[in-house]
């Protein structure tokens, strides 16, 4: 708490400190509010600490996110948007910096909280889910001239399947720290016998059939803002991934998160499988912001994307467990497990229903 006290009093929030209290449910940064006062005047911030763990270099992270943020707000005022509410906005320390790095080392940033908004761990219904189709879709093409040269990669190989698997899953599976790898036989199965199509998405971009493009990367249904009262999407947020990547990439992590049947810690696994109803309005969504910019090859490959990322995150998780759980918070030892098996579960599903997903997309471009 006193780390948190030193970072409120090093950024340039108007008024008086309220409240301040831990927010959200992501699984990286640790997230609060903090409620200001001016006179009659309240605003609200989020304040984050970040996982310097994750992310290594903060000072490239905060430069992506600046340059992304300020990029967006330019192209939403040309649209003639609320650049306050549509995007990220912000605020700086008290000497002018980006972010604040406390006396023991953590690393702090603040922006305004974004108003009359809330995100949501599950849609509601399709049309929910769409509208986050539509956020990220546009996102998407609104990045589209961005120079993607610029960008650090925060993360390397990040939704590189077949690099995480060799140099990840296997290295975590072979040293077995934690002595677990005897209660996940079937999920090491499943990966094993999956290893194969683990890069092909990666093949495609080396062949120049897919091309890299300026991407979001953490498209979970809780990184869109949407308006308390409308429920229309109003801002997307989380930007720490944002870098080069591929469309498929975004549409295929959103689908795997939001289009579950049930959430992603769900232990009841009858309960998990794959929404088509889901799929399909998130694709209508997604495609009409940024289906004219995708080639005919990313097309193809929409519904792969979706099963692809499944997996990828059946592997990230089970790999977390094998560590020891070192990377995403958990809130009881056995929660990696469980999400790797909810999202092996969903991987099957799709398995099921892929002809139906292709035809899905088929019919709606
Ligand atoms: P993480 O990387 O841990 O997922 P996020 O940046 O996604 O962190 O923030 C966690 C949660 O905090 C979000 O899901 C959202 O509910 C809330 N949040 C983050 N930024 C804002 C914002 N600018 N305005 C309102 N709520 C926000
Ligand atoms: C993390 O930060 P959050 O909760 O939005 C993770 C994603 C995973 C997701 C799984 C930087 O996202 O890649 O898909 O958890 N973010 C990072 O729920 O690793
Ligand atoms: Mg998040």
């Amino acid at each position: 708490m006193e780390e948190l006290r030193e970072a409120l009093s090093n950024f340039r929030f108007d008024g008086e400190l309220v409240s301040v209290k831990e927010f959200g449910s992501g699984h990286i940064n640790k997230t609060y509010i903090a409620k200001y006062k001016n006179g009659e005047n309240e605003q609200k911030y989020v304040v984050q600490k970040v996982n310097n763990g994750v992310f290594k270099n903060v000072d490239e992270l905060m430069d992506n996110v600046f340059a992304v943020t300020s990029y967006l707000r330019k192209k939403v005022r040309e649209n003639g948007g609320d650049e306050n509410r549509e995007t990220l906005h912000f605020i700086k320390t008290l000497d002018g910096g980006k972010y604040y790095k406390c006396a023991d080392g953590s690393f702090y940033r603040a922006y305004v909280f974004v108003k009359d908004s809330v995100s949501f761990d599950f849609a509601k219904n399709s049309d929910m889910f769409k509208s986050s189709g539509i956020a990220f879709g546009r996102f998407q093409k609104m990045l589209g001239d961005f120079n993607a040269d610029s960008l650090y990669e925060t993360i390397e190989n990040f939704h590189n399947t077949s690099w995480r698997y060799e140099n990840e899953f296997i290295p975590a599976l072979e040293m077995d720290v934690k002595d677990r790898a005897k209660y996940c036989a079937d999920v090491i199965n499943f990966l094993v016998e999956r290893k194969d199509k683990m890069g092909i998405l990666v093949d495609l971009i080396n062949e120049g059939k897919i091309p890299l493009r300026v991407t979001h990367n953490d498209t979970k249904l809780n990184n869109v803002m949407f308006d308390e009262k409308s429920l229309e999407c109003v801002c997307v947020i989380d930007l720490d991934t944002v870098m080069p990547g591929l469309a498929l990439y975004d549409f295929g992590d959103a689908i795997r998160f939001g289009a579950n049947t049930a959430a992603d810690d769900e232990k009841d696994l009858s309960k998990v499988s794959l929404n088509l109803e889901y799929f399909k309005a998130f694709a209508e969504g997604f495609l009409s912001e940024c289906g004219d910019t995708l080639n005919q090859c990313e097309k193809d490959h929409l519904a792969f994307s979706a099963w692809l990322l499944t997996v990828e995150l059946v592997m990230r998780f089970l790999t977390d467990y094998l560590n020891g759980d070192v990377y995403f918070k958990t809130e009881y030892s056995e929660h990696n497990l469980v999400r790797a098996r909810n999202q092996m579960k969903l991987a099957l599903s799709m398995e099921e229903h892929m002809e139906e997903m292709k035809d899905i997309i088929k019919s709606i471009r």
